[in-house]
C-alpha cells in the first residue's frame, strides 16, 4: 500500500463571505441600493420577495444590518488570522463603488472600505478571493432595463471591474467575476441572481420566469466574464481568474437507462455548460440543441463567441453542498422536499432543509471537473447549515464538525486521485444571513454571532467549537482531522 497523498504545501485554507450577506451598512457613506436590499427575508416555507417600495415599518430586510462586517471586519478578520486562514474569500458589493450602477466615477468612500479591509487581510497573510458579483446588482439597473437581462448591464459591470482592478493590481491576484453564474440556468436563479423583474404586483415583483431573458442574461454574464479576464490580465498579467459553479452532483436514482439519460441531460445543464464556456471558451452542442428544442433564443453575435473563446479563466471553483438523484419516475422524482429538486437518495441523510449530505460525490465531483477542465481546482463554498445552541457562551456544533471533516477526508482522497485541488473556503468565516431564506438561524459560520430572524441580538461574535476544530486542522495542513 503506498501512502495516501498529503494536502500540498501552500494549500489555500480558509472561507467565505459574501458582502450582501454579512456587510450590513447598506445605506452608509454612499453606498446605493442593491437587489439584495429590498428583498425582504423569508423562510424555507415562505420564498423571499422583492419588494418594490422600501418601507422599513411593514418588511424585515436582513441585508441592510446583517452581522454588520462593516463595521467589525477587524474583530472578524482577526478571528480568522486565529483560525490560520491563509485566504479569505469575500465579494465588493457593487452599489459602494457605484451607487447607481452608471455613474462615470467611482464612489470613494466605498472604495477606501475595501482598502481597509485589504490592508488588514495583508496584515495578517492572508491572500484575498475576491467574488466581483455575488447577487449585488445595482437596483437602478433593474429598473432601468432589466439587469443582466439587457446588454447594456455589461459595460457598467466592465467600468466596475476597471476600477477594481486598476485600483487593486498589487493587492488582490484571485478574482472569481460571478458567483455560482450557472444558477441562471435554472428558473430559481432569476431575480436572485440576475435582477431580472419580471411583472410587478402592488406592492412586489411577481417573479414570472422567461426563459429568454434568463439565459441572455447568463450569455450577458459568460461575455462579461470573458471581457474581464481580457482587460484584468492586461493591466496585471499575473492575475488569476475562475469560475465559480453551483455544482448540484447528480446520480441516476435507478439503473433504468431512462434515468441514466435524464441525469445527464440535468449534469450538462446545470453543471458543465456554464464551466465549458468559461474554461474551454465554447457554447457547447448541447445546448445549442436545448434552446431550439425549447424554443429559446436571444442574441449571440460572432463578436461574443470570439472573446469567449479568448477570455476562458485560469482555474475551475465550485460550491458543493449536496447531491441530488434523478428519476423518470414522476412520483420519486417528488418525493424530496428539497428546494433543489431532485429525488431522495435512500443512501444519504439530508440537513434540516433538506440538503442531502454526500461527502463521497464530493471527490466524486472533483474528479469529474478535473477530468473535464484539467485546470487547478479550489473548493470555495462547502458546509452544514444548521440551528446552532448557544449555552453560556459556547456553541457546540459537532455536527458541523464531522461534516466538513468527512468533506476534508474526501478532499484529501481526490488530491491522492491525482486532483489538482489548491484551495478551499467552506461557507461560511462567520455567520450571516442565509441567502435562500433570508434568515440568521440557518448558521454556517465557525464564528457564532449573536443576532436572531427579527434582528435582535448584540453582534457580539464567539468561537464555536468548530472554530478551535479547524484551527487545529489548518495548523496540521489537514492532517488532523
Ligand atoms: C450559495 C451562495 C451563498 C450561500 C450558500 C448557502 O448558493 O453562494 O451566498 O448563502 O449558498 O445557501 P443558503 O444561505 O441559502 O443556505
Amino acid at each position: 500500500m503506498t501512502k495516501l497523498k498529503e494536502f500540498p504545501a501552500g494549500f489555500f485554507w480558509g472561507g467565505a463571505t459574501a458582502a450582501n450577506q454579512c456587510e450590513g451598512a447598506w445605506n452608509v457613506d454612499g453606498k446605493g441600493v442593491s437587489i439584495s436590499d429590498v428583498m425582504t427575508s423569508g423562510s424555507h416555507k415562505v420564498p423571499r420577495r422583492i419588494t418594490l417600495d422600501i418601507d422599513e415599518s411593514k418588511y424585515y430586510y436582513p441585508s441592510h444590518e446583517s452581522v454588520d462586517f462593516y463595521h467589525r471586519y477587524k474583530e472578524d478578520i482577526a478571528l480568522c488570522a486565529e483560525m490560520g486562514f491563509n485566504i479569505f474569500r469575500m465579494s465588493i458589493n457593487w452599489t459602494r463603488i457605484f451607487p447607481n450602477g452608471n455613474e462615470t466615477e467611482p464612489n470613494e468612500k466605498g472604495l477606501e472600505f475595501y482598502d481597509k479591509v485589504f490592508a488588514e487581510l495583508k496584515k495578517y497573510n492572508m491572500e484575498p478571493l475576491v467574488t466581483i458579483y455575488h447577487n449585488e446588482n445595482p437596483l437602478q439597473l433593474t429598473h432601468e432595463f432589466n439587469g443582466w437581462a439587457d446588454r447594456k448591464c455589461m459595460d457598467y459591470f466592465l467600468r466596475f471591474c476597471e476600477v477594481l482592478f486598476t485600483r487593486y493590481k498589487d493587492t488582490v491576484k484571485y478574482w472569481i467575476p460571478f458567483n455560482e453564474i450557472n444558477c441562471l440556468t435554472t428558473k430559481l436563479g432569476n431575480w436572485n441572481h440576475a435582477g431580472i423583474l419580471n411583472g410587478k404586483t402592488e406592492f412586489f415583483i411577481a417573479q414570472i420566469d422567461d426563459p429568454n431573458k434568463r439565459f441572455a442574461a447568463l450569455h450577458h454574464q459568460f461575455v462579461s466574464s470573458a471581457k474581464a479576464v481580457l482587460m484584468g490580465k492586461k493591466i496585471n498579467p499575473d492575475f488569476q481568474f475562475g469560475t465559480m459553479i453551483c455544482h448540484i452532483t447528480v446520480y441516476p436514482l435507478t439503473c433504468n437507462p431512462d434515468d441514466i439519460i435524464l441525469t445527464q441531460e440535468e449534469d450538462l445543464l446545470r453543471n458543465c455548460f456554464s464551466g465549458d464556456v468559461q474554461v474551454k471558451g465554447i457554447y457547447p452542442y448541447y445546448i445549442k440543441r436545448y434552446f431550439e428544442r425549447n424554443g429559446i433564443s436571444f442574441e449571440i453575435t460572432d463578436e461574443d463567441l470570439e472573446v469567449i473563446r479568448k477570455g476562458v479563466v485560469d482555474f475551475y471553483s465550485f460550491s458543493y453542498y449536496m447531491s441530488n438523484c434523478i428519476s423518470s419516475d414522476k412520483e420519486s422524482a417528488q418525493v424530496s422536499g428539497n428546494v433543489m429538486g431532485g429525488a431522495k437518495n435512500p443512501y444519504l441523510s439530508a440537513s434540516e432543509w433538506d440538503w442531502q449530505i454526500d461527502p463521497k460525490g464530493l471527490r466524486y465531483t472533483l474528479n469529474h471537473v478535473f477530468d473535464r477542465y484539467n485546470v487547478p481546482i479550489m473548493v470555495t463554498e462547502n458546509g452544514l447549515g444548521a440551528r446552532d445552541t448557544f449555552e453560556d457562551g459556547r456553541i457546540h456544533d459537532e455536527y458541523r464538525i464531522d461534516y466538513i471533516r468527512q468533506h476534508i477526508e474526501q478532499m484529501r482522497l481526490a488530491i491522492d486521485d491525482g486532483v489538482n485541488l489548491i484551495g478551499y473556503t467552506p461557507w461560511a468565516s462567520i455567520d450571516l444571513v442565509s441567502v435562500s431564506t433570508g434568515e440568521m438561524d440557518k448558521r454556517y459560520g465557525f464564528i457564532y454571532v449573536d443576532k436572531d430572524n427579527e434582528g435582535n441580538g448584540t453582534l457580539d461574535r464567539y468561537r464555536k467549537d468548530s472554530f478551535h476544530w479547524y484551527k487545529k486542522v489548518i495548523g496540521s495542513n489537514g492532517n488532523e482531522l
